[in-house]
C-alpha cells in the first residue's frame, strides 16, 4: 500500500472524522490518498486557526483533533496552536510535510527543523523515516496525545517516505483503564476533610476534561461543602447550586477570596499550575489537598500537602462513601461571601447604558441561551467579566484560554464546537484585537454553512492591556488603533454584519441572530470605563465581612 493509504487507513482507525488545514505541494500524495476517505478536510484560511480548530475538537471529544499542514512555513504556522493545545491540555495530533530526505530537491529551500522546533511545545515529535513505521508511529502518537495530561503530537512526513510503498499492518486501538489512587492517599484525604473546620472544594482544568461532574456535585451535596473553580473548571458543577461561592478568575482580593482566606483546607481538584492561580498558597497557610490524574507541579506558589493521583471521578467516588459528615460544622460565614459575591457580581446586570458594559452583555448572553449552548471567548479584558459574571450550568458551555490565553483562537474554537454541536446555539465573543488575528476564517465558517453568532467588543484598542496599563498607574500610551468597518467586513464574506446604536436593539437583534441561518456579526461598542474602579480599586478595597 501506499504510504499516504497507509496513514489515511491509520487515521481513519483512530477514528478521525476531520482534518482541519491547509495542504502544500509536500502533502499532495496525502490529499490524494484522502480522496475516496471517509474523513472530511475542512481547509482553512490560516494553518493557526486550523491547529485551534483542531485542539478544540480535542478539547470537547477527548479524542484528538487533527491538523494538517506543509513543511517549513505551514508548519511554523501551527506553533501557538501547540501551545495552547499543550497548556490547555487538549488532544491534538498535527500532520506536516517535509522535503524529501533521501534525497536533496531544492536545497534548504523552506526547510526548519519542524521536529525539534516542536519538541518543547508537544508530547512527542517526530518524522517518519520509513513507510513502514506509519502505523505504529500513529497508534503511539494518539495513544500519547490522549493519555493524562492530554497534549500535542506532531508527525511529519517527507515527500519521498509519503510516495514510497508498504506491506505494513495497522495496530488494533487498544483502550486502557486509568489508573485508580491507592487506598492510603484515599483515607488521608478523607481524614484531613473530616478534621477540618472550614474545608473548600476547588474544580479545576483537570476536572472538566472527564465526566466528573455528577461525582462531585454527590460529594458536594453530601458534605455540604462549599465549592468555587477556576476559569477552566467552570460548569463541572452547575454553578446554580446552593454551595457554589463562585470562579476565581483574579488570584487575590476578589470578592471570593475572603472565603478562600478563611478556608483551612482546600480540596483542589483536577487544578494544575498552567492556570492563572486561583489563590496563591503561602508557607504555615492553609493545607491543599491535589486530586488529580498525577501528583503536583510544586510551585512557590503551589505546593499541595497531599496528592490523591489517579481517575478523578474514581478519586471523589470513594471519598463520597466513606466520608463521615459533621453536621456541627459552621459554614455559615461562606454563606454569607456567598451573598457578598452574588450582590457585586449581579450590580450592573441591568444597566443598559451604550457603549454596553460587559457585566450587562454577560447577563443578556446568560438568559438568552439554554444550559447547554456554547460561548466562547477569545482573550481580552472581557474574559475576566465573563469567568466571574456568567453562571455555567454544563461543563464545556464557556469554552475560554486560561492556559497559553493565546489571542486569535475565539473565532476558530466556536467554529469547531459549532461543527461537533449543531444543535447547540454557539455565540462566539472576541475583542476587536483579538478578532483581527483570525478574522479571515470569517470566510471558512461562511463555507462550512455554519450557523454561528460572532460578537465584536469594540473599543479601538488592545483593552486588556490598557487597564493593566491604568493599574499600574501608567500614562494611557501606544494601545489604541483604529477598526475596519465590521458590517461591510463581515458582509463581504458572506455573513451577516450587525451594528446596534442602544442595548435594546443590541438584544433584538441578538434574538434574531440567534434563530436565523448563517455567520452573524454583530460590531458592539463596549464601555470598559469601570474596569479599572471595579477591577483594579474597588475589589481590592472592599473588606472582607469579619
Ligand atoms: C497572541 C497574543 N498576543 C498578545 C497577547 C497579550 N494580550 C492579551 S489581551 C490583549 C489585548 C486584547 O485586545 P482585544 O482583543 O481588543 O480585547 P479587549 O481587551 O480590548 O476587549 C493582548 C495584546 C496575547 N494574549 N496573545
Ligand atoms: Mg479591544
Amino acid at each position: 500500500m501506499k504510504a499516504t493509504d497507509l496513514m489515511v487507513k491509520a487515521l481513519e482507525n483512530e477514528g478521525v472524522e476531520y482534518i482541519f488545514g491547509i495542504p502544500g505541494e509536500e502533502n499532495l500524495d496525502f490529499l490524494n490518498s484522502l480522496v475516496d476517505s471517509k474523513i472530511k478536510l475542512i481547509l482553512t484560511r490560516h494553518e493557526q486557526a486550523a491547529g485551534f480548530m483542531a485542539a478544540t475538537y480535542g478539547r470537547l471529544t477527548g479524542k484528538p483533533g487533527v491538523c494538517l499542514s506543509t513543511l517549513g512555513p505551514g508548519a511554523t504556522n501551527f506553533v501557538t496552536a501547540s501551545a495552547y493545545a499543550q497548556l490547555g491540555a487538549m488532544p491534538l495530533v498535527m500532520l506536516a510535510g517535509q522535503k524529501p530526505i533521501r534525497k536533496s530537491k531544492q536545497g534548504r529551500f523552506q526547510i526548519v527543523d519542524v521536529v525539534g522546533l516542536m519538541k518543547p511545545i508537544t508530547k512527542y515529535s517526530e518524522q517518519v523515516v520509513d513507510a513502514g513505521n506509519i502505523p505504529s508511529m500513529v497508534r503511539d502518537a494518539f495513544r500519547v496525545a490522549m493519555e493524562e495530561r492530554p497534549g500535542a503530537v506532531y508527525i511529519e512526513l517527507p515527500e519521498d517516505i509519503a510516495a514510497e510503498y508498504s506491506d505494513a499492518e495497522i495496530f488494533e486501538v487498544v483502550d486502557h483503564r486509568r489508573p485508580d489512587a491507592d487506598e492510603k492517599a484515599i483515607q488521608e484525604a478523607i481524614a484531613m476533610i473530616e478534621t477540618a473546620e472550614r474545608p473548600l472544594l476547588l474544580i479545576g482544568a483537570g476536572a472538566n476534561r472527564k465526566t466528573t461532574g455528577e461525582a462531585l456535585t454527590d460529594f458536594i451535596d453530601k458534605t455540604g461543602i462549599y465549592f468555587f473553580n477556576t476559569q477552566l473548571g467552570k460548569g463541572v458543577v452547575d454553578e446554580r447550586h446552593e454551595k457554589f461561592i463562585g470562579t476565581a478568575a483574579l488570584s487575590d482580593h476578589d470578592f471570593l477570596h475572603c472565603a478562600i482566606d478563611r478556608a483551612d483546607l482546600i480540596i483542589n481538584v483536577g487544578h494544575d499550575v498552567i492556570e492563572k492561580p486561583p489563590f496563591f498558597m503561602e508557607k504555615g497557610g492553609k493545607k491543599v489537598i491535589h486530586v488529580n490524574f498525577f501528583a503536583a507541579h510544586i510551585d512557590d506558589v503551589y505546593f499541595p500537602q497531599l496528592n490523591v493521583v489517579g481517575d478523578i471521578s474514581t478519586s471523589i467516588k470513594r471519598m463520597t462513601s466513606k466520608i463521615t459528615i459533621d453536621t456541627s460544622r459552621d459554614f455559615s460565614y461562606f454563606e454569607r461571601v456567598q451573598d457578598e459575591v452574588e450582590h457585586h457580581l449581579s450590580k450592573y446586570f441591568e444597566d443598559d447604558r451604550f457603549p454596553m458594559l460587559p457585566q450587562h452583555l454577560v447577563s443578556l448572553l446568560r438568559d438568552k441561551l439554554d444550559s447547554k449552548d456554547i460561548v466562547t471567548l477569545d482573550n481580552g479584558v472581557y474574559k475576566i467579566w465573563f469567568a466571574r459574571n456568567y453562571k455555567c450550568y454544563s461543563p464545556n458551555t464557556l469554552l475560554l484560554d486560561n492556559a497559553l490565553a493565546t489571542m486569535g483562537a475565539g473565532l476558530p474554537s466556536a467554529m469547531a464546537a459549532k461543527q461537533l454541536y449543531p444543535d447547540k446555539k454557539v455565540v462566539s465573543i472576541n475583542g476587536d484585537g483579538g478578532f483581527m488575528m483570525n478574522s479571515q476564517e470569517l470566510e471558512t465558517a461562511v463555507r462550512m454553512k455554519l450557523d454561528l453568532v460572532v460578537i465584536i467588543l469594540n473599543d479601538s484598542a488592545y483593552g486588556m492591556i490598557k487597564w493593566k496599563q491604568e493599574g499600574m498607574g501608567f500614562k494611557n500610551f501606544g494601545l489604541d488603533y483604529k477598526n475596519p468597518d465590521f458590517v461591510k467586513y463581515a458582509d463581504s464574506f458572506g455573513a451577516f454584519g450587525h451594528r446596534p446604536t442602544s442595548a435594546k436593539e443590541f438584544s433584538s437583534m441578538l434574538d434574531s441572530a440567534l434563530s436565523s441561518k448563517g455567520v452573524h456579526l454583530i460590531d458592539l461598542p463596549i464601555d470598559y470605563s469601570l474596569n479599572h474602579s471595579i477591577l483594579n480599586v474597588l475589589i481590592k478595597e472592599s473588606s472582607c465581612i469579619i
